[in-house]
């Protein structure tokens, strides 16, 4: 038994399900050979930032740990964006990196500050030793997970994972939960009684099933309608029938957000929001797990806590006054809003077909873009994390990384990754990841053959095109060169038959939707004004 052992026991206590990563030599080796003698499945990708991005997607939806490995000095420079996912999206996440031992003469070749490197992105940055690595790598699966949830980064060089294991090893439990304060009640009781029209808007911190439990009785007690961050799509289904629409402190929301008197934010974080004044006059309640930044919402109070305990503190509201019809008729136009007519292939097209064949058996996972408009407003989702998105970070090149991690703990259930053409050039790689380990992603991947999200601003802008076309790629031969199935779809036809071959494929494939990318310019403005 290693020292190598003994830190794969702690991440398994931990929750984690799958290492992943690209080894360099190393504490990297040892550790694999760990985990292959202790079941724990490591996945090689072909980059390290989609090692982290598909392991903090394995601990979405776990609700436990993620962890990666990489090389010292570029494997540890290249996981930044990953990394820094993890910190955006608040999510815990170890990464390992190897590094040289500690009695080396100071040789300066592929050296690395990585504790300096990872600073700003990470909770703790630490290197292990043999004495004291299980304890070590204990405490930092706890602070990842306590807390505002993020990444801790593990220094592991060869010597230290290679040694023989020592005896003993701690593991701590978690802190007790914070209560509500006198003056805190009377303020909410204040809060709460004045209310006839609160409005629920359930954050990326209200996604555990417990958590969605208690929201949906409190919504069937209260009578009360429940807007969703994109990251808590599913925690309220979209078929729900107090589902108000998705929340991003945009235009298109605002009819129903402005009829509220009373918002109470469900483990809503700050950093989910995009970055406008928060213009809405009615108080604001914040219920979570953790505290957060008041810079761009004013909370008036926060109350911390498990979710189901800190929602039987606003229970006690008086009868609500909302009308349910009015509040589906409205989802019901922010739907047809976001449903612009196209003389090609709209995005919008794609994203409603596919769900209709996809959405009851297969979990989704979204990238930046233009794309992400139509995906997040009309792709219903009907259980936490069942939608997968970088949403704080917004980093492009998750959607398929963020996939592997989710096929890969559930084989049987097929993935569907929704990317911008430019996204996937950012991790085309992984494409070869998902026939390697079999997995049952279907990508599809919107073919405008521009940075449309970009290309929209610059014309809203009224500057001239630059910057912004990427050229035109055959997605199709790209795929089938890795050795999956791929089929073209320029039209409603052809990207039904796609989808059929699709579902029956026991193992990833590819759809390129040709699109015609025209309306994206007034998706946008119907959104964000
Ligand atoms: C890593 C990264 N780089 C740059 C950006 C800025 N950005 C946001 S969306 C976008 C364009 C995305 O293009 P594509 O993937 O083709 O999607 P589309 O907008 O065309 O749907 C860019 C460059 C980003 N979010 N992440
Ligand atoms: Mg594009």
């Amino acid at each position: 038994m290693t020292v190598a052992d003994l830190i794969v026991d702690a991440l398994r206590s931990g929750g984690v399900r799958t290492l992943f990563g690209v080894p360099g030599g190393g504490g990297n080796l040892d550790l694999i050979a760990a985990a292959g003698r202790r079941e724990l499945p490591f996945v090689l990708t072909a980059t390290e930032s989609a090692a982290a991005i598909a392991a903090l997607a394995q601990a979405e939806i776990t609700g436990g740990a993620g962890a990666c490995l990489t090389t010292l000095g570029p494997g540890a420079a290249s996981a930044v964006n990953g990394v820094a996912c993890a910190w955006l999206e608040r999510v815990p996440l170890v990464i390992f990196t190897d590094t040289q031992a500690a009695s080396t003469p100071g040789f300066e070749h592929q050296r690395l500050d990585h504790a300096a490197l990872f600073a700003s992105i990470t909770k703790s940055s630490a290197s292990l030793c043999a004495e004291s690595a299980a304890a070590v790598v204990a405490a930092a699966l706890h602070s990842a997970s306590s807390g505002r949830p993020g990444p801790v980064h593990l220094d592991c060089p060869g010597d230290v994972a290679a040694a023989e294991a020592p005896p003993g090893g701690a593991h701590r439990t978690p802190p007790a939960e914070s209560t509500l304060s006198a003056d805190q009640q009377r303020h909410l009781s204040v809060l709460l009684d004045g209310a006839r029209k609160p409005l629920l808007i359930v954050g990326l911190g209200a996604r555990q099933p417990a958590d969605a439990d208690a929201i949906r009785r409190f919504l069937d007690r209260r009578q009360l309608p429940a807007m969703v961050t994109y990251k808590a799509k599913g925690v309220v289904p979209d078929a729900h029938p107090w589902f108000a629409g998705v929340f991003t402190n945009a235009a298109i929301e605002q009819s129903i957000v402005a009829e509220s008197d009373l918002l109470i934010a469900i483990g809503v974080d700050p950093v989910e929001l995009i970055p406008r004044p928060w213009r809405n006059q009615q108080p604001v309640l914040y219920c979570g797990r953790w505290r957060v930044d008041e810079g761009h919402v004013p909370f008036a109070t926060q109350i911390l806590g498990d979710i189901p305990q800190t929602l039987s503190h606003v229970a006690q509201a008086p009868a609500a006054a909302w009308n349910q019809r009015s509040v589906q008729d409205r989802v019901a136009a922010q739907r047809n809003a976001v449903s612009v007519d196209t003389a090609g292939l709209g995005a919008h097209q794609v994203v409603t077909a596919a769900a209709g064949r996809l959405a009851s058996v297969a979990r989704v996972t979204v990238d930046a873009g233009a794309h992400m408009f139509p995906a997040t407003m009309l792709w219903p989702v009907s259980e936490p994390n069942g939608m997968l998105i970088s949403n704080g970070l917004s980093t492009m090149g998750f959607a398929l990384p963020a996939a592997i991690g989710a096929a890969t703990l559930d084989r049987g259930r097929p993935v569907v990754a929704l990317t911008g053409d430019g996204g996937l050039l950012m991790c085309a790689g992984e494409l070869l990841t998902a026939v390697r380990e079999r997995l049952r992603i279907i990508t599809i991947v919107f073919n405008d053959a521009s940075l449309s999200l970009i290309e929209i601003k610059q014309q809203a802008r009224r500057l001239p095109p630059a910057g912004v076309a990427l050229g035109v790629l055959d997605w199709c031969a790209l795929a089938r060169s890795t050795g999956m199935p791929a089929w073209p779809a320029h039209d409603a036809a052809s990207l039904d038959s796609a989808l059929e071959q699709a579902l029956a494929a026991d193992g990833p494939c590819l759809i390129e939707a040709k699109i015609d990318r025209s309306n994206y310019g007034a998706t946008l403005r119907a959104i964000r004004g």
